[in-house]
């Protein structure tokens, strides 16, 4: 045996991207753990940790594969690297002759190193880049870009330092970023308050001093109360408003009848409670973080919720405060150099988007634009058609509301290529499977990180890939190279970091002492006053001139979401510690821990339908459609809602350990893919209602 090695990269079990050090042993990786010199210590959570059962794992695509019988049937001829790419190729050589560059549509799971996939379709001509994020943060973006004029990461979100920390949607403790995590703790441990506000009692709210358990889907009702307390009780930060806030005056006059009484009613929580909220933010201000959510594809006025959230933070004074939202520095903030862009390489293409983002919706941020709006141009061919479809690292089948649906709308595509690391319903759909290596057996490109302290960092190769499986940056080159797209062509990972890092004064071997490099000393905090603001009024806006300028009011009245018709529930989800989406569940070491969804019931509505704890129940959606699944009944779920863990239910013959374990919550959302929030571009996953029967 020949000593251990540690090799410092990037997990890639989830989209946080923790950075790592594996340990690895005649050629093998034996052990992951957090990267001593980050903020994680050593610390991984549990996905973290079984990456090594991935990497090992035979129950994926193990070469190239080019389906031979229909879509979906499973029926593949396996191929060399050289056939498949080639084969991509010329496919994507005759679309584009015949319907344009334009016609070539790229959607990923989005994350740090998006840099080379916006490269390579600007490099073919094409617009349509897109991300995974229409069902998951894009109203948080939009609704933080309405506000604040910049995106929701450029704040960080200072949980350290803060004296208060409200989470609402948003359950830290199970949907985990471990650097967050860890900071929260620590918050928490150094004396700050945690209210949580959700519809559940997750492992979050098992620990915060308030705890809102509220009628699902309001909300914004919940948050204009607060609004209303803060203005109203004189609670707020009258000079910040008065420097840097516009519109207060119209804020103040919206919110007039959204009394915490009112709210009461609506939501099920006091009157007393939320003024008493208030108050405990008041007087942490401006040291307090109300988290503005991140999976929030849920309601149709979503983007209002996270807005409002954006808000109150305003109103506390803690946009820009330690211990609240302060705004983070990129390389040029700290008198830095960035990273020299691979979009770079080419011009910007001048066709419009096919999903309407920048023309038909000005409002919205035209980077990952919105998938399922461009799926409709492969349907409708407007505003052009839409023939090949390129998806990496995103598995829409599943992460899409009505999954059948979405089958008949990429009926008329003539290519359907996955690149992926597991099996997933979208790869095992597709016309080619590209088999990419797991993080631990493959480089990605160096990403840049705004941050307090900005850093650069980068994915080394643990180990050589078990199967015939290829990194990212090969299967993007390789496809380039034939495409003609030469200056993208980079035959070595080591041509493409140096082109990244021409103008830096970093060089590659300065990430070997800790697997990346910090770009500043110490964190930096800027005041307010030296930020500058690109919203229409270079102030904090509490009604967007963006949005209206788009013909979009950003201070909507309230509607109340509809109860649910007799005898059904309002569907809702959330994560869980151990599994991340739908593509760990087949992990043998992750299904070991949790190998399948429960549908939470409330203890009231379960013993009405004669449903007990553990009972296996049938859950249908209004159109038929139906998942088995067994009963959690419990106090601790609001009554209206049925709550499952996203990700299970699946049916693919590949996947021995996942296969018919529990219920698929998207395949209960009829018509879901019609059903998006008009002001922040997300799908509205919980709006719709199902039903259960006992087994
Ligand atoms: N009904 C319902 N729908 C949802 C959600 C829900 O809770 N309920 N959640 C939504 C949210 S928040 C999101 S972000 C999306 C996520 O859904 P997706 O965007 O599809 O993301 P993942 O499941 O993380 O990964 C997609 C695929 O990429 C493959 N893959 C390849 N390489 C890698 C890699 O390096 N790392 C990782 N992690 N995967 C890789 C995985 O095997 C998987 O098949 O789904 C959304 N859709
Ligand atoms: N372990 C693990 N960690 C993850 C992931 C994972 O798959 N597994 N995925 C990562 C990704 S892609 C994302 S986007 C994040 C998601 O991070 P979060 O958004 O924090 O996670 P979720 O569990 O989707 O939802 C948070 C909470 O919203 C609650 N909720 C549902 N409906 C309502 C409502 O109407 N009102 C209120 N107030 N609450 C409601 C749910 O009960 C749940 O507790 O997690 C990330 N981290
Ligand atoms: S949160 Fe867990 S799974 Fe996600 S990147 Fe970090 S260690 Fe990996
Ligand atoms: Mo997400």
């Amino acid at each position: 045996m020949t000593a251990t090695k540690s090799v410092f990269s990037v997990c890639g079990m989830c989209t946080v991207r923790c950075p790592i050090q594996v340990d690895v042993q005649d050629g093998k990786a034996v052990r992951i753990q957090g990267n001593e010199f980050s903020p994680l210590k050593k610390g991984l959570c549990a996905r973290g940790a079984a990456g090594i059962a991935l990497e090992q794992d035979p129950e994926k695509p193990q070469t190239p594969l080019i389906r031979v019988g229909e879509r979906g049937e499973g029926k593949w001829k396996a191929v060399s690297w050289d056939e498949a790419l080639d084969y991509v190729a010329d496919k994507l050589k005759g679309i584009m002759a015949e319907h344009g560059p334009r016609s070539v549509l790229w959607s990923d799971r989005g994350g740090p190193f998006p840099d080379l996939h916006q490269a390579f379709m600007r490099g073919i001509g094409s617009p349509n880049y897109c991300n995974h994020d229409a069902s998951c943060a894009r109203n948080v973006q939009h609704g933080a870009q309405s506000v604040i004029g910049v995106g929701r990461k450029m704040v960080a979100y200072d949980l350290r330092n803060a004296k208060h920390i409200i989470l609402q949607t948003r359950n830290i403790m199970e949907a985990i970023n471990v650097a967050e995590v860890n900071a929260a703790l620590d918050g928490i441990a150094g004396g700050a308050k945690l209210t949580v506000i959700d519809i559940r009692g997750n492992v979050s709210a098992s620990k915060a001093d308030n705890f809102f358990l509220i009628r699902p889907g309001t909300d914004y009702g919940f948050n204009l109360a607060v609004i209303h307390a803060l203005i109203y009780e004189g609670l707020y930060n009258k000079e910040y408003v008065e420097q840097f806030v516009d519109g207060f005056e119209q804020l103040k006059e919206f919110v007039k009848p959204y009394t915490p009484e009112w709210a009461a009613a609506e939501t099920g929580a006091s009157a007393e409670a939320i003024v008493d909220l208030a108050r405990q933010l008041s007087a942490a201000a401006p040291s307090v973080v109300w988290h503005p959510g991140w999976m929030v594809a849920r309601y149709n006025d979503s983007f209002q919720v996270c807005r409002t959230a954006y808000i109150i933070n305003a109103l506390l004074g803690s946009i820009g405060a330690k211990g609240g939202l302060p705004f983070v520095n990129t390389a040029k903030e700290v008198g830095r150099k960035g990273l020299k862009k691979l979009v770079d390489l080419f011009p910007k293409p001048e066709e419009k988007r096919a999903d309407g983002v920048g023309w038909k919706y000005p409002q919205f941020d035209g980077g990952p634009g919105l998938v399922n709006l461009a799926y409709d141009a492969i349907v409708t061919g407007e505003p052009y058609p839409v023939r090949a479809y390129l998806c990496f690292r995103h598995d829409p089948l599943m992460a899409m509301p009505d999954p059948e649906a979405l089958k008949k709308k990429w009926e008329k595509l003539d290519l359907l290529v996955s690149m992926t690391f597991s099996w997933s319903d979208t790869a095992w759909n597709s016309d080619v499977v590209l088999p990419l290596s797991t993080y631990l057996a493959r480089e990605s490109i160096i990403a840049g990180k705004a941050g307090l302290k900005p850093q650069f960092f980068v994915r080394h190769r643990a180990q050589e890939p078990t199967f015939d499986s290829r990194a990212d940056w090969e299967i993007i080159c390789g496809l380039a190279k034939r495409l003609g797209l030469d200056p993208l062509a980079f035959e070595t990972i080591e041509d493409l970091w140096n082109y990244q890092l021409q103008d830096t004064g970093v060089s590659i071997a300065d990430f070997d002492a800790k697997g990346f490099v910090e770009l500043a000393d110490k964190p930096l905090y800027r005041p307010m006053s030296e930020i500058t603001l690109p919203t229409p009024s270079g102030k904090i806006e509490m009604s967007s001139g963006k949005w209206a300028k788009a013909g979009h009011d950003t201070l909507p009245p309230y509607a109340s979401p509809a109860r649910p018709p007799q005898g059904m529930f309002r569907i809702a989800f959330g994560r869980v510690g151990v599994h991340t989406q739908g593509h760990t569940v087949n992990n043998p070491l992750l299904a070991e821990q949790m190998s399948e969804n429960v549908a939470w019931i409330h203890t009231s509505r379960a013993e009405e339908m004669g449903i007990a704890d553990g009972d296996l129940v049938e859950v249908f959606s209004v159109r038929g459609e139906s998942g088995k699944i067994r009963a959690f009944v419990t106090d601790c779920v609001h009554p209206e809602a049925l709550f499952m863990v996203h990700g299970f239910g699946h049916k693919l013959p590949v996947e021995s350990r996942a296969i018919g374990k529990g219920a698929a919550d998207q395949e209960l959302m009829p018509g879901g893919l019609e059903s998006w929030d008009k002001g922040g571009g997300c799908l509205s996953m919980q709006e719709h209602f199902v039903g259960v029967r006992k087994i």
